[in-house]
């Protein structure tokens, strides 16, 4: 208790005008906090004092400068790197606001640099040549690996120099189809330190998936792996993309290496299936390169990775993220949430196919010269305890992972947690959707024994990193809220006509003004990026999530309010899937939506018309959940088919799915007005159908 008053004391110490910035207001005062004590977690005195941020005051004199002078806070931050030369006289530029014009982001321009080169060349030459930059574990128990950063480095030149000699240049695409190798990150690195454009395709997405993104970015070489163990699964990646390249090459881009990862311990070279020409194992060419290659240097303003996300509409978008502000973004918001210091070992479970890979397994922690562990395999195999076992193997003292991981070790005996000490644990984070507060307090409680602050970050995939999230050591933390803004982030949520509202509400979470993290345009599709986060409420950031915000300014994020659906922390659109549904010769029509699911987050449920006179059975049931599989991936299978003789539909043939929500998820209560269908008849009889039937 003496720890809760001190904290209650130190933030009733601000002085009333501090809170000018809006969102703000209500925590400074501390009897706003103090009525609301039992919901509030504090981080132990002893966190405190030692932690970057120690306190709410010390949060709001950082925050109050970063958005007051962000061209000062972030281009102090920037001088900390590497810059061939510094940027030119603005440190940034943008236009937020459609009406005068169009969007534009930009960081540190004309600055010179290159992120390959910060993230290993200085941490080697600043004396941490012999720290491990990544722990390898395997999917099998005592099949492990690991580099120093003077070794990654070594391997990440080997593979540059390669990549330049078959013509990979600055600016060209490289596709990664990799699983969670050491070569994954190193393969992101190789890309940026030659100024190519990666574009990591995780490693569950289907063919189709793969050559839709290839056909889009028109890749020089495409990087994959042999095939790779996953729990007691082999999948066999390489065959996946032998179809992604004939398919992609149907639609007129061919693709001329495909350099390929022998990963032994999944399948040996001899039974891999080949294309003499094409193929090419990477074993038997990258050692044989110098492992030392020059950099590539790059306007901060040159593009780094492109990465595709789903939307509200069928395709894909291909987000692009560039250099410089990145750079600094993803280092700065690394250090600070996770209160980082140099003796931690790290282990973020997010795949790098993932945005969360790509900024908090990669870059972030590597710019700040961490120890990082890749870990292959799948959560529960052997067995529940798998993740305790490596938190002990490795001492991890920082440990970043899903709820719907949090939930589904949950429902195991806690003997799975409890086996394993777990004390070098220290700061706990979670990521990809709103955690209840009901998997908080186990993850609190059970796997961190009450001791670990957990930083609940919310970002996207375009924000590039975290803009709400927790400083560990700073505030006290409300199971289930994403807490304050990170620094230079100004939230705001706006109504329905897109007016700010102040204090305790709810609406639609928008940013205003840009961060460094940004991402920059859509590629190829500039409009499309207005349209979809600067129009619906001009002068903001839209990003499609909804919010609400307590009476102490905490921030409550309730997921999103567009047609994308977050099943396991992976974005799908529900247009997505109902393309795939429709694309099956018997599906006439088909309508997805969300429904809640208890270790998932999210479930997805499809309603779907046959063509007339097809009768329902439970072999066409699999067959279009295999046609989903085929096309999009496993992950985004729906979990129900609710066979649906029409859908409810407007006048205007416009589907009403906050009808279909009401129904999948049986609050048949709350329909609503149904009088505006077409025919509301087809309510009836949906409810009379029910799912699977
Ligand atoms: C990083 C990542 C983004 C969407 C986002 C939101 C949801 C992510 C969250 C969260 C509540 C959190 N989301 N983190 N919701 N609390 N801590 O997941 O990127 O795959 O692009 O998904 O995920 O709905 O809009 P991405």
């Amino acid at each position: 208790t003496s720890n809760r008053l001190r904290h209650v004391e130190s933030m009733a110490i601000f002085p009333s005008g501090a809170g000018k910035i809006p969102a703000l207001n209500a925590v400074i005062l501390g009897e706003a906090l103090a009525s609301e004590e039992d919901d509030l977690v504090f981080p132990s005195d002893e966190f405190s004092q030692q932690a970057l941020v120690p306190s709410p005051q010390k949060y709001l004199e950082i925050y109050k400068r970063s958005v007051e002078d962000p061209a000062g806070f972030w281009s102090d931050i920037a001088s900390e790197f590497y810059w061939k030369k510094k940027w030119g006289d603005k440190v940034y530029d943008d236009n937020f606001d459609v009406r005068k014009g169009a969007i534009k982001i930009e960081w540190f321009k004309g600055g010179i640099t290159n992120i390959c080169y910060n993230c290993l060349d200085r941490n080697v030459e600043a004396g941490l040549g012999d720290k491990v930059a990544m722990y390898w574990e395997g999917n099998e128990l005592n099949v492990d690996g690991k580099l120093t950063y003077s070794e990654l480095l070594q391997k990440v030149c080997q593979l540059a120099n390669y990549l330049k000699d078959i013509g990979v240049k600055k600016g060209d695409a490289v596709i990664v189809y990799l699983p969670m190798l050491m070569e994954l990150p190193m393969t992101m690195l190789a890309c940026a330190r030659i100024g190519a454009v990666h574009s990591v395709v995780f490693a569950g997405f289907s063919a189709e998936s793969l050559a839709q993104r290839i056909v889009d970015c028109k890749p020089k070489v495409v990087i994959t792996c042999n095939a790779v163990n996953r729990g007691s699964k082999v999948i066999y990646l390489k065959d996946i993309v032998d179809t992604a390249l004939v398919e992609s090459a149907k639609n007129g881009v061919s693709v001329d290496v495909c350099l390929t990862y022998e990963n032994k311990s999944a399948m040996s070279r001899e039974n891999t299936k080949w294309q003499e020409g094409r193929d090419i194992w990477w074993q038997d060419v990258v050692p044989n390169y110098p492992s030392t290659c020059a950099v590539e240097w790059v306007d901060a303003e040159d593009p780094l990775f492109l990465l595709y996300t789903s939307g509200s509409t069928g395709k894909p978008k291909g987000v692009l993220h560039t250099t410089g502000g990145y750079m600094v973004y993803t280092a700065t918001t690394f250090k600070y949430a996770f209160d980082y210091k140099s003796s931690d070992i790290y282990w973020c479970t997010a795949d790098c196919g993932w945005i969360t890979g790509h900024s908090y397994v990669t870059y972030g922690p590597m710019l700040n010269g961490a120890s990082v562990l890749v870990f292959e395999g799948a959560p529960n195999y052997p067995d529940s305890g798998r993740c305790w076992d490596i938190v002990d193997k490795y001492k991890v003292t920082i440990f970043y992972t899903a709820p719907t991981l949090v939930r589904s070790l949950m429902r195991e005996s806690e003997e799975y947690v409890k086996k394993y000490s777990r004390k070098s644990l220290r700061v706990l984070g979670s990521v990809g959707e709103p955690i209840n507060p009901s998997a908080w307090r186990w993850f609190y409680n059970v796997v961190g024994d009450s001791r670990c602050p957990i930083s609940d970050t919310w970002w996207q995939t375009e924000t590039g990193g975290f803009l709400i999230t927790p400083l560990p050591g700073a505030w006290p933390q409300k199971p289930g809220s994403a807490t304050f803004p990170f620094f230079g982030v100004q939230p705001v949520i706006v109504d329905e006509k897109g007016d700010e509202i102040e204090g305790e509400c709810s609406g639609y979470l928008c940013i205003k003004g840009s961060w460094p993290g940004a991402f920059r345009t859509l590629y190829g599709d500039h409009e499309r990026y207005e349209t979809t986060y600067f129009k619906p409420f001009a002068g903001y950031y839209f990003s499609g999530d909804g919010c609400s915000r307590d009476k102490d300014g905490y921030h409550w994020l309730t997921g999103r309010v567009d047609d994308v659906i977050n099943v396991s922390g992976h974005r799908i659109g529900t247009a997505e899937v109902e393309s795939a549904l429709v694309s099956h010769p018997k599906c006439a029509e088909a309508a997805v939506v969300g429904v809640e699911h208890e270790v998932k987050g999210q479930g997805i449920y499809a309603f779907v018309t046959l063509v007339e006179g097809e009768p329902y059975s439970e072999e066409l049931r699999k067959s279009l959940i295999l046609t989903v599989r085929k096309q999009i991936g496993a992950f985004a299978a729906p979990d129900k088919i609710h066979w649906a003789p029409g859908l409810p539909k407007t006048r205007s043939g416009k589907i009403m799915r906050r009808i279909l929500r009401k129904i999948a998820a049986r609050q048949l209560d709350e329909l609503g007005d149904t009088s505006t269908l077409a025919d509301p008849s087809v309510v009836e009889q949906l409810i009379a159908l029910g799912e699977d039937s």
